[in-house]
């Protein structure tokens, strides 16, 4: 029984020693090196080789080295039979609101402005508000945007979640699918974009979502880069309609040198590192997925191809 292994993130080495640790009666191969191909019954997998899940005759469960699965759907090739398990790690979820925060505290608090007075020299008070009177607004209130918006609350921000399907959730105003976005958006000065990426969310931060926002509104994008129009972005920041931009994911990654995104002044740019996996927490949880799996038991976060997370 072998369990392969494959990543454009270089941790390899850390992810075979974990497993090989939780899991040593399992023989862990690295891609390319995948040996026999029937032999392979589990896929621990990013952005795996399109084609490459196809061609593991035996295969039985692939598991998501991230949260989002939109890497592995959007494989015309992905073996339709096998499920695909998603990674919900508790870490991985305080890590992105960590990111979450800090960009919402960017914005809140005027750093690009202050960064802008520093390289020349300005020494200029800005007017400020309260957290209180900042609210935020959190696109796709799952599993990380609620542990995001509970950081956001302790900081003293009003946060409303919106999300697919409807929820009650204590201490937030909540609002669901197209209708609710609208009323969201009205209320929202800062908008914090954690969906998945799906056919329903690709491109939804566009110039009609920005007009809908309160003039001056900032976004923080850790989703996905294609929720993003990035001209329409550019429009509205050279426009005013939006103050500032903090942006961890783009359309195309790593993000072109000649992407305006680089040198805009009034976007921060991070290289996709809101949420960074950790093998030392995530490999427990793979490793309890696959033994649910043999043992026949429900295992969680199967993701809903349907759905499409
Ligand atoms: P979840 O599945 O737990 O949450 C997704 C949320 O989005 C749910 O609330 C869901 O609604 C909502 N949603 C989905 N589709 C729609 C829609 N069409 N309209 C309104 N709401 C919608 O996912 P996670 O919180 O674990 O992860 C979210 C995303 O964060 C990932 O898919 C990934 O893209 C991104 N991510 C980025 C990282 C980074 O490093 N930048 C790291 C980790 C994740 P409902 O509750 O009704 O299902
Ligand atoms: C994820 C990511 O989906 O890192 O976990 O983007």
């Amino acid at each position: 029984m072998a369990i392969l292994f494959s990543s454009t993130v270089d941790s390899a080495t850390r992810w075979r020693s974990e497993i090989e640790r939780l899991m040593p009666e399992r023989e862990f191969r690295i891609w390319p090196e995948i040996g026999d191909p029937a032999a392979i019954d589990y896929a621990i997998v990013w952005r795996p080789p399109r084609g490459l899940l196809a061609s593991l005759p035996k295969l039985q469960l692939i598991l998501s080295l991230g949260a989002g699965v939109d890497h592995l759907l959007s494989d015309p090739q992905l073996p339709r039979g096998v499920p695909v398990v998603r990674l919900v790690d508790p870490c991985l979820s305080a890590a992105m609101s960590e990111f979450v925060a800090l960009g919402v505290l960017r914005l809140h608090r005027h750093d690009l402005d202050y960064l802008a007075q520093q390289r020349l020299g300005t020494w200029l008070e800005r007017p400020q508000k309260n957290a209180a009177e900042r609210p935020v607004g959190i696109l796709g209130f799952g599993t990380i945007g609620e542990d995001a918006g509970g950081k956001l609350r302790a900081l003293g921000f009003p946060v409303a979640g919106w999300s697919r399907s409807a929820k009650s959730v204590p201490g937030f105003a909540t609002y669901s699918g197209p209708d609710g976005l609208a009323a969201l958006l009205a209320g929202s000065e800062i908008i914090v974009c954690l969906l998945p990426l799906t056919g329903a969310t690709v491109g939804i931060l566009n110039a009609r979502m920005f007009a809908q926002l309160p003039r001056g509104a900032g976004l923080v994008n850790a989703g996905r880069g294609g929720h993003l129009v990035d001209a329409d972005l550019i429009a509205a920041l050279d426009a005013g309609q939006l103050s500032g931009a903090v942006l961890d994911v783009f359309n195309t990654e790593p993000l072109p040198p000649e992407h305006p995104f680089w040198r805009h002044p009034r976007i921060l740019v991070t290289p996709h590192i809101a949420g960074i996996t950790n093998p030392a927490s995530a490999a427990p949880i793979m490793a309890e997925a696959i033994r649910r799996f043999e043992a026949g038991l429900p295992v969680a976060h199967t993701v809903d191809p349907a759905r499409g997370y």
